[in-house]
């Protein structure tokens, strides 16, 4: 008759020897297989002696349920041992960059938008933002642009109502018209954004980016004006002996108002800014309305200022040689990845703009 006593140490010695999957199932294939020893043995009980069959049949019992006890405890030590090495293996430093990030580009909008804060940052401006969607009083009437002015219609205005109270804004001044309702001088901002008129040719769309500054404060003059777009103009143009000249020019918000141009010569019929015989415009500014200031509740005796604007969409293609806008807008991945950049250059003062 099959010694019990010797079968369970003889188990519990095989059981400390487990150190993996494998050597699991040869245990389990022993004693609980078909032909296992413990499954034998229930087999032959019908042949034992029935005074002795009830204890022994009882002692086996617990032998098996003890075994089968261990097997599931280890089990689930080995299922846990190999997830703990799986998750070592497979970690991932997600502060590392990923190689897909190089697939996408950054459009060349985005690229300047970037520079042109970095640039304007330099020299103390904050960025502000508003809605594309704006009131008549934001977009125009605050901007001493007053019903039946002129300056309406040149806009191409996109009204969204028949009454012509909402817009979407034909500029980003209505920015900084809200800025000057909400806080008081000094202010220093930069509104960059989407501005939209109803036009469109070879070199216009229906919707484009404009740039527009504001500096208002007790002392601020025509002197910073020319000082803040040098600086502006030079550092975007990454040239140090940019020519520029002002140009006596006429807008309803700004009272003197100037535009700016830069010299620039074609090399075979490309263009290339900095030096040259021509001159091309590149933005407007001016000295803040009077009108403007009591129109946000700014006392004009006590405070002045300059503001300026330009178009995103043209410095991009003047700088990067992009020939034309509308393929901007189009969507077109082989266009994105030739004009596009790179999303780990992102532009800084210090280690220079676009290189
Ligand atoms: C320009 C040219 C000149 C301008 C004026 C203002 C405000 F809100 F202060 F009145 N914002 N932007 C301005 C002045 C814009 O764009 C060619």
């Amino acid at each position: 008759m099959l010694d019990l006593k010797r079968l369970s140490r003889e188990i519990n010695s095989k059981i400390q020897e487990i150190n993996d999957r494998e050597s699991l199932e040869v245990i389990k294939t022993n004693y609980l297989g078909k032909k296992g020893i413990i499954t034998e043995a229930f087999k032959i009980l019908g042949q034992i002696d029935p005074e002795k069959r009830k204890s022994f049949a009882a002692e086996l019992n617990l032998i098996k349920s003890d075994l089968l006890n261990d097997i599931n405890n280890f089990q689930s030590k080995i299922n846990f041992k190999e997830i703990e090495t799986k998750l070592k293996l497979e970690t991932v430093d997600i502060t590392l960059p990923v190689n897909e990030i190089r697939r996408g580009k950054i459009h060349p909008v985005s690229q300047v938008i970037d520079e042109l804060t970095s640039i304007f940052s330099e020299i103390g401006f904050s960025v502000a933002e508003g809605p594309d969607i704006e009131n008549e009083f934001n977009n125009f009437t605050a901007l001493n642009t007053p019903e039946h002015h002129p300056a309406r219609d040149m806009h191409d205005t996109f009204y969204l109502d028949d009454d012509k109270k909402f817009l979407l804004r034909t500029h980003t001044s209505p920015v900084q018209i809200r800025t000057m309702l909400k806080n008081k001088p000094p202010i220093k901002i930069i509104a960059p954004g989407r501005t939209y008129r109803c036009d469109s040719d070879m070199t216009h769309t229906p919707m484009f980016h404009q740039l527009e500054g504001l500096h208002i404060g007790e002392e601020v003059n025509m002197g910073h004006l020319k000082g803040c777009l040098e600086f502006f103009l030079k550092k975007f143009f990454e040239d140090d002996n940019l020519e520029m000249r002002f140009r006596p020019s006429h807008f309803p918000f700004t009272e003197p108002s100037a535009e700016v141009d830069i010299s620039y010569k074609l090399e075979n019929n490309k263009i290339v800014v900095g030096k040259g015989d021509k001159w091309l415009e590149v933005l407007g500014c001016g000295m803040v309305h009077p009108n403007v200031l009591r129109n946000v509740k700014i006392n004009p005796k006590k405070f002045q200022g300059y503001a300026f604007g330009l178009g995103i969409d043209r410095l991009a293609m003047l700088k990067y040689g992009i020939t034309d806008l509308r393929s901007f807008f189009n969507g077109d991945l082989r266009w994105s990845e030739h004009y596009g950049f790179d999303a780990n250059d992102v532009p800084t003062n210090y280690r220079g703009l676009s290189k």
